[in-house]
């Protein structure tokens, strides 16, 4: 097994949602074991602590369902210049705060991978799409619109910071979808995104599906990275999110996935979101995360062939 340097960067952000709590998810995180099993499996580990926030700017926008717009667009600017650095230092995992904080590292590895000259890919773990624009989002809760933004959809301007080098939506594959609002639905269709819904991965199973994207990446010689949202997870296993919804990935499908992202060998950086310890019982969330975690980079139960994106 290739060992990694794992950079660990909490982003205590919690504006994006309607709800507090998540700006414990780095302590949970911590507490419950995070740096020790990557030490475990051999990677070395460094824990850059907590991120602030850039400065606020005034900032107004027609849509007055909007909550918190200056304290999340000056967080996705901390979070762009933090992503692009860490994505030339390591292996770098975002720990969340809320989903609002893929607006940052997804702008930042898209930089940081444009740079290298290699295309980027992003697998989007979620029940959620988060593909509203400020336009479009009737909750007005900004971590319904990372996706949007990183890809360049219209309407960010003059708002979230200008993008370097926008996610191609053709590159983006999402998995465990359940809840998706109508204007998301028309957007992403249009705009190409990947979307395996639940029930695509109830007729196919994750494994295929996640196969066919991974040999995409691979023959593209792609940088990949992986945000991993709580509630991707049926809340029967994780409670511990804001918004719960029934039907989502169980137990074995959720580490199936790790284990075969990590036998590919692609992926560059990881985002941890949404975990909300006010919400979790004695922390079985935040252990269950820390071991997928662990599934990702190397447990695994009996030694096999390693399958570089292929197979
Ligand atoms: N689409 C809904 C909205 O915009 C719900 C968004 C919830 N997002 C997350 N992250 N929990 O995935 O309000
Ligand atoms: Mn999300
Ligand atoms: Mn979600
Ligand atoms: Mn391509």
């Amino acid at each position: 097994m290739t060992s990694k340097h794992c950079i660990l960067l909490g982003a205590p952000l919690q504006e994006g949602t309607g709800r507090l709590g998540c700006d414990m998810g780095p302590s949970a995180f911590r507490a419950a074991g995070l740096a020790g099993a990557l030490q475990e499996l051999g990677h070395s580990v460094e824990d850059r602590g907590n991120l602030a926030p850039a400065p606020r700017r005034q900032l107004h926008h027609a849509n007055s369902a909007i909550k918190n717009l200056p304290e999340v667009a000056a967080w996705t600017e901390a979070l762009s210049d933090a992503a692009y650095r860490l994505g030339a230092e390591g292996m770098p995992i975002v720990i969340g705060g809320d989903h609002a904080m893929a607006a940052g590292t997804l702008a930042g590895f898209s930089r940081r991978a444009a740079e290298m000259g290699r295309p980027f890919f992003v697998l989007w773990l979620d029940a959620h799409p988060d593909f509203h624009t400020l336009d479009s989002t009737q909750s007005g809760n900004l971590h319904g619109c990372p996706v949007a933004y990183a890809t360049g959809q219209p309407g960010f301007e003059g708002y979230f910071p200008p993008l370097a080098a926008p996610v191609r939506p053709d590159h983006i594959c999402m998995m465990g979808i359940r809840s998706v609002d109508p204007a998301e639905r028309t957007a992403l269709a249009a705009a190409g995104v990947t979307v395996h819904d639940m029930r695509a991965i109830d007729e196919h199973g994750v494994g295929p599906l996640l196969q066919a994207f991974l040999r995409r990446v691979a023959e593209a010689n792609g940088v990949l990275h992986v945000s991993l949202d709580v509630d991707f997870l049926d809340p029967g296993i994780a409670p511990g999110v804001g918004t719960t919804v029934p039907g989502g990935a169980t137990f074995r499908e959720a580490h199936l996935i790790m284990e075969m992202l990590h036998d590919s060998g692609l992926v560059a950086s990881v985002d941890l979101v949404e975990l909300n310890p006010f919400l979790d019982e004695r922390g079985r969330t935040a252990l269950l995360m820390v071991d997928l975690v662990a599934s990702l980079m190397g447990k695994r139960v009996m030694d096999r062939p390693t399958r570089a994106g292929t197979a």
